[in-house]
């Protein structure tokens, strides 16, 4: 393993610790005093999953088998270097629509307000490619100028014949999107791929 991809490997095996969550706009964040990555995709993605596959702990977040696990965003501390902002999913269907739109609000409001933040890690199933709502997201985060690392997950459930196409039809959206970055990383939670990597991406943007 290079020197980076080490020191990558021993920051997300030291400490990271629950900050706390806030539930609507007015909340109020943890200091701005960390390079900050938030986590963002559809409900049901696999944001959570990641987050404690990065971590290598089962139950940093909590997941869930039906969309919505997650109903705030959720600040974790990772020693002291990077903040991890585990955001809940938007698309899902099973709540209202006034509790879908405040979600919505509190989504965008962080994502356009958030002096720390640095990176928005985009998460997209890779069964599914990118939809109208991803869209919306990544124009949202081109306006507030989030550089965005487009991310697909399970990718343990694509056959590996289908893997290429998957990734050059994502690959095409984010390049669409000027905050996209021109790097993609498919991941898997289920079986480690990709997590080193990604790991790797993220050591980068913290002072070291
Ligand atoms: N096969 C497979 N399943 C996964 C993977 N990542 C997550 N899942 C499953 O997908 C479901 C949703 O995972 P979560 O991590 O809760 O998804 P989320 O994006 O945080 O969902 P919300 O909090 O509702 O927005 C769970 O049943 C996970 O076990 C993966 O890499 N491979
Ligand atoms: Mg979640």
């Amino acid at each position: 393993m290079s020197d980076a991809g080490e020191a990558a490997r021993k920051l997300f095996a030291g400490p990271c610790d629950f900050v706390w969550g806030i539930q609507r706009v007015g909340d109020a964040l943890p200091p701005a005093k960390l390079p900050e990555v938030a986590f963002v995709g559809r409900s049901n993605v696999g944001k959570s999953s990641l987050l404690n596959a990065l971590t290598g702990r089962k139950t940093l977040a909590r997941v869930s088998q039906t969309p919505g696990a997650t109903r705030q965003i959720n600040f974790f501390d990772l020693s002291h270097k990077l903040m991890l902002a585990d955001l809940p999913g938007y698309g899902f269907a099973k709540v209202s629509k006034s509790e879908a739109a405040a979600w919505q609000e509190m989504i965008f409001d962080y994502l356009r307000g958030r002096s720390s933040l640095c990176r928005a890690l985009l998460l997209i199933d890779a069964r599914r490619g990118p939809g109208d709502s991803d869209r919306q997201v990544l124009t949202l985060l081109n306006q507030a100028a989030v550089s965005t690392l487009v991310v697909l997950t399970k990718l343990d459930e694509v056959a590996e014949k289908d893997r290429a196409a998957a990734l050059t039809g994502t690959q095409d959206e984010a390049r669409r999107h000027t905050v996209a970055l021109e790097q993609i990383i498919a991941t898997s939670a289920k079986n480690g791929h990709g997590i080193a990597t990604l790991r790797e991406h993220l050591f980068g943007l913290t002072a070291h």
